[in-house]
C-alpha cells in the first residue's frame, strides 16, 4: 500500500508551516508544564515533529494513533488542542488535581485511542489494531510512536514479528531514536539495542532512517514506502530538542524549568522562529 508518490509528497506537505507549528507547540508544552512543575518536557520535544506529521499529514479520520512512549503524550495533547479535538480547559488543567490529563495518556480522553505509559506495550496494541483492520479488509492505517528505551523490551520484538508474519503494511512505526533512556545513554548501557535499522530489516520490515526533526523528510520517507510489509521510520532525534540547555542533558527527562530557565527557553524558541 503506497500512501503517496514522491512528487505528491513534496507538493502536499508544507515543511515551513510544520516548523512554525512545532515552535508554537514547544512553547505551549513549556507553558502548561512549567506552571505545574510537570516532568517529561524533553521526551515530548524529542518526538514532536513525528507526532506533528502524523496528525497534520498522515492520519485520516478513521486511522489510529498509539503514543507507545506514553510519557511523551504532552506533545499529543497540544496538537489535539490545536486541532480542536481536546478542549483548552482540559489542557489548562494538565497535571493538576481534578484535571483529566495526566502525564500518560488515557483512552477515552478526547483524541486518545490507547492508554500507555507502561513501556513496551504500544507496538503490541498497534499491531492488534492493524491486524483487526486487515481482517476487516479496511484501508485504515495505524501509526505508532515508540521510544528507543522500548527496544529493550521483548514484547516490542514479539509484536514486530507478528506484524511481519501478517505483512501488516497498514502499520507505520516511528522509532524515536534519541539514544537516551530515563537517565542513561542507551548506546553505553544497552549497546545491543543497536543497530536498529538492520534489526527491523532482519525482522521482515521495510525500514528507513531519517532525521526525526525534519518534518518534510519524515513525510517524504513515509510517502516513499513500497508496501507489502510493516514500515518503520527510524528517526534520529535529540532529547530536549529546541532548548539549548535541555538537549542531550538527561535530567530534563524529569525536571521542569524554574522561572529564569523558563524565560530563557521561551526566548530561544522565539529567536529560532524569527
Ligand atoms: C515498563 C516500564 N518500565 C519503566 C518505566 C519508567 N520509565 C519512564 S520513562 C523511562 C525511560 C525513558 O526512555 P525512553 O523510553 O527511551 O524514552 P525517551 O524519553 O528517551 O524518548 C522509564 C524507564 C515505565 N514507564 N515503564
Amino acid at each position: 500500500m503506497q500512501i503517496a508518490t514522491k512528487k505528491a509528497a513534496s507538493e502536499a506537505f508544507d515543511a515551513a508551516a510544520a516548523r512554525a507549528r512545532c515552535l508554537k507547540y514547544r512553547r505551549r508544552i513549556l507553558d502548561i508544564s512549567q506552571r505545574v512543575g510537570a516532568l517529561h518536557i524533553a521526551p515530548a520535544f524529542s518526538c514532536l515533529e513525528m507526532t506533528d506529521v502524523i496528525y497534520h499529514a498522515l492520519k485520516r479520520p478513521r486511522d489510529a494513533f498509539v503514543m507507545s512512549k506514553g510519557h511523551g503524550c504532552v506533545s499529543q495533547y497540544v496538537i489535539l488542542e490545536d486541532l480542536g479535538v481536546m478542549p483548552t480547559e482540559q489542557i489548562e488543567r494538565y497535571c493538576t488535581p481534578g484535571g483529566v490529563l495526566g502525564a500518560h495518556p488515557d483512552r477515552g480522553t478526547p483524541g486518545i485511542e490507547a492508554s500507555t505509559g507502561s513501556l513496551g506495550h504500544g507496538l503490541g496494541i498497534g499491531v492488534g489494531m492493524a491486524y483487526a483492520e486487515y481482517l476487516k479488509e479496511s484501508d485504515c492505517r495505524v501509526h505508532v510512536v515508540l521510544s528507543d528505551g522500548e527496544l529493550q523490551e521483548g514484547s516490542t520484538w514479539e509484536a514486530a514479528q507478528m506484524a511481519a508474519n501478517h505483512k501488516l503494511d497498514n502499520l507505520l512505526l516511528f522509532v524515536d531514536l534519541n539514544d537516551f533512556g530515563g537517565l542513561e545513554r542507551i548506546s553505553e548501557h544497552h549497546p545491543a539495542v543497536f543497530p536498529v535499522l538492520e534489526k527491523f530489516h532482519a525482522f521482515g520490515w521495510e525500514a528507513v532512517e531519517v532525521n526525526g526533526h525534519d518534518a518534510g523528510a519524515l513525510y517524504a520517507a513515509a510517502a516513499s514506502r513500497k508496501g507489502g510489509k510493516p514500515f518503520a521510520l527510524v528517526c534520529r532525534t535529540v532529547k530536549g530538542r529546541g532548548v539549548s540547555y535541555m538537549e542531550h542533558v538527561p535530567i530534563w527527562h524529569y525536571r521542569s524549568p524554574n522561572k529564569d530557565e523558563y524565560a530563557q527557553a521561551m526566548q530561544e524558541l522565539r529567536e529560532i522562529s524569527s
